[in-house]
């Protein structure tokens, strides 16, 4: 039975990922750090717990590490434990980088010296394309505009590209689009539709703020995308891999997607940051707010990934409309049983 190492388990992917490993028969350990909410807690609802060995431990810690990976031994470490908020990294620069670049290189040091032969898939992100024009793929430049950005690209080079070069290492990078899920956290934006409007539609709020309507993302299903992850490690060389849709969309497009949904007719109106969009009944249920702007934005991303096609054989199951009507329907499920 092969063993997987997940850093990040209590993240959106990593919930889906141990699923999947799971159900592909891995024993599956998860590294989870200590907060003040209860980490058991926090996973019980996402994956089976019984099946998941639990083990402390933090990026930035790395005898935790160390520890760790003596314990669970595994064949394929999955490095999805990051600092993943872009907006947050502006605020916390340094704590970023400690955790999404030196987290890196903390974890491969104490893999490769416990086992030379692991295979370890590294989190990175269409954000280290950044301002490079669409559509992205791997041979287009990095073009980093934030510091998540910049420490994952980082890491990419130091200890991906770099590893896999000077030390033999089996490392990939998935350069992963935004993929979304009912699982996703309450701070980006398509949850943050999500959830917003559906409180709207049951009476439990009257309005929310967004900042940038017209950044293009290319979203998939997070369902979707930890399969990619998977397979990259199943390969016979380690390479890295575009993993996106094809389709790009704007958090208006999102917005508006959301509101048919529900049903909600919306009538725009004003300009920059006096916009606002109004019901049926001329209640304001959305306003623009300028701290939810970014100091640096990522206009539009789009991915190319012919190559995941291609040698993995991956493609994304999930449309766009399928995933704003599954968040939706899983919001209204959860919060009407609350009203
Ligand atoms: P989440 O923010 O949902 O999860 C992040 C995880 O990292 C959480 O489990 C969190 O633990 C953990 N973590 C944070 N800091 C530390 C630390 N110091 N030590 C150990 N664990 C830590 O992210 P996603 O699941 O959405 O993303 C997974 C990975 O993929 C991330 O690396 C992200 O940067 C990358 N990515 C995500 C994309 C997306 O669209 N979702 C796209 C491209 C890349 P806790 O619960 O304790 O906070
Ligand atoms: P992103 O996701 O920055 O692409 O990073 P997020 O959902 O935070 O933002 C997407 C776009 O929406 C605009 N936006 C807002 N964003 C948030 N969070 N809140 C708002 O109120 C709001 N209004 C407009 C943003 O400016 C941005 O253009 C995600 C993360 O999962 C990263 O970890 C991952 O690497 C990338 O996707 C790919």
């Amino acid at each position: 039975m092969k063993k997987a190492l997940i850093t990040g388990i209590t993240g959106q992917d990593g919930s889906y990922l141990a699923e999947h490993l799971l159900a592909q028969g891995y024993d599956v350990w998860g590294l989870i750090r200590r907060t003040s909410l209860d980490p058991l807690m926090r996973i019980q609802s996402i994956v089976h717990l019984p099946r998941v060995h639990i083990l402390y431990g933090n990026l930035r810690d790395s005898a935790s590490l160390e520890r760790a990976l003596a314990q669970s031994q595994p064949d394929e470490i999955y490095n999805l434990a990051a600092q993943s908020d872009v907006g947050i990294s502006f605020k916390c620069p340094e704590e970023t980088t400690e955790v999404d670049y030196y987290g890196l290189g903390r974890l491969v040091n104490e893999a490769m010296r416990l086992n030379s032969k692991v295979r370890v898939y590294q989190a990175s992100t269409s954000e280290m394309f950044g301002s490079t024009n669409p559509p992205q793929n791997e041979q287009s430049p990095f073009n980093p505009v934030s510091p998540y950005g910049e420490a994952k690209l980082k890491a990419h080079e130091d200890y991906v590209v770099g590893y896999r070069e000077r030390h033999g290492l089996f490392i990939c990078s998935g350069f992963l689009f935004n993929h979304e899920s009912p699982r996703r956290g309450e701070h980006f934006v398509t949850r943050k539709i999500t959830q917003s409007l559906v409180k709207i539609k049951l009476g439990l709020q009257k309005s929310f703020s967004l900042g940038n309507l017209e950044a293009h993302r290319d979203w998939g299903f997070a369902g979707d995308y930890v399969k990619a992850m998977h397979l990259m490690l199943q390969q016979k060389e380690p390479r890295d891999y575009v993993i996106a849709t094809g389709v790009s969309h704007s958090v208006r497009d999102f917005f508006e997607a959301a509101c048919r949904e529900l049903d909600m007719k919306v009538v725009w109106s004003g300009k920059s940051l006096k916009e606002t969009a109004t019901d049926k009944k001329g209640n304001v249920i959305l306003t623009i707010n300028k701290a939810f702007y970014r100091p640096a934005e990522v206009d539009h991303l789009l991915g190319d990934a012919t190559k995941a096609r291609k040698e993995l054989g991956w493609k994304p199951e999930v449309s766009f409309e399928q995933l704003v009507a599954l968040m939706v329907r899983a919001d209204m499920d959860f919060f009407s049983k609350i009203v």
